[in-house]
């Protein structure tokens, strides 16, 4: 027998850092690449979440980037398009370990979301088929009721509203803000987001509940600085960007960087790369 394989998986470290008040901060996938994935996953972050709301990603390309991201030592997660029975039961089948479920604005959508990852007669996922079983020290049915990191999205007015009543519902484990559909809901512009808005307000309000009733706060952020300061004021699932935004963010520098001004005859596409 070869020495190589994943160890067995005992607990979620994500779920056990967010039940033990400690920040876990992951990137968004949006790429549909099990490569970049992988990659991804090498560099240290504590959690991956394929995005299957706003990307283009299929199952059988969401199995292999969990893959990769296992290899690479990160916990594997998947942003689902709804609050749908069966996307949460194809999803946790593939392997996630943990799932972000989009705008859950009642403690109803809360209760049905924990049902939908909970299997009977805590729940109402059907058995069968998961692929991560075998990876599990114990039996997966009961790791999974207990570990699975279960994170709702508060990202509407009325979420906000309701954000202690969903907070309080047993078996979250944390939310996470999505500012731009808050600041949608709210019938604000990017300008009048950031501190001292309503929308800052709105968020905080949220993480003061989630202090209030021992659960972990969340939020999507769009810099390193933003992700530092959200720690510091008690955020703990903290994304920082994605793997495309990422890229093109680098791209953009490197290319911007390029000094054309050595060659014979000028760039038609210009010095900052624009058109491509
Ligand atoms: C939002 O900002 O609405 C999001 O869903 C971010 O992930
Ligand atoms: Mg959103």
């Amino acid at each position: 027998m070869g020495g190589m394989g994943i160890s067995k998986i005992k607990t979620n470290p994500v779920t056990d850092k967010l039940r033990g008040g400690q920040p876990a901060v992951g990137s968004w996938l949006s790429l549909c690449s099990p490569v970049a994935a992988e990659s991804m996953a090498q560099i240290g972050w504590d959690w991956l979440v394929v995005d299957a709301e706003h990307s283009p990603v299929g199952f059988e390309t969401m199995v292999n980037c969990f893959r990769a991201i296992q290899l690479g030592g990160a916990v594997p997660m998947a942003r689902v398009p709804w609050n749908d029975t069966i996307w949460i039961q194809r999803t946790l089948d593939a392997g996630a370990l943990g799932l972000v479920v989009p705008m859950v604005n009642t403690a109803e959508d809360a209760k049905t979301v924990v049902a939908n990852m909970r299997y009977a007669t805590k729940g109402q996922r059907s058995s069968g088929g998961s692929r991560v079983s075998g990876y599990i020290d114990g039996d997966y049915r009961t790791w999974a009721d207990e570990h699975l990191a279960v994170i709702v999205m508060i990202e509407t007015v009325q979420a906000v509203e309701n954000a202690e009543a969903i907070m309080s519902v047993d078996g979250v484990v944390g939310c996470f803000i999505g500012p731009n559909d808050l600041m949608l809901s709210m019938g604000l512009t990017q300008k009048e987001t950031g501190p001292g808005t309503d929308h800052e307000a709105a968020m905080m309000h949220v993480l003061d509940v989630c202090k209030k009733v021992g659960k972990a706060a969340g939020k999507h952020c769009f810099s390193a600085a933003e992700v530092s300061q959200r720690i510091a004021q008690g955020f703990q699932f903290l994304a920082l960007i994605s793997d495309a935004a990422l890229m093109l963010k680098a791209a953009r520098e490197e290319f911007g960087a390029v000094d054309f001004s050595g060659a014979a005859v000028a760039s038609p596409v210009g010095a900052k790369g624009t058109l491509y």
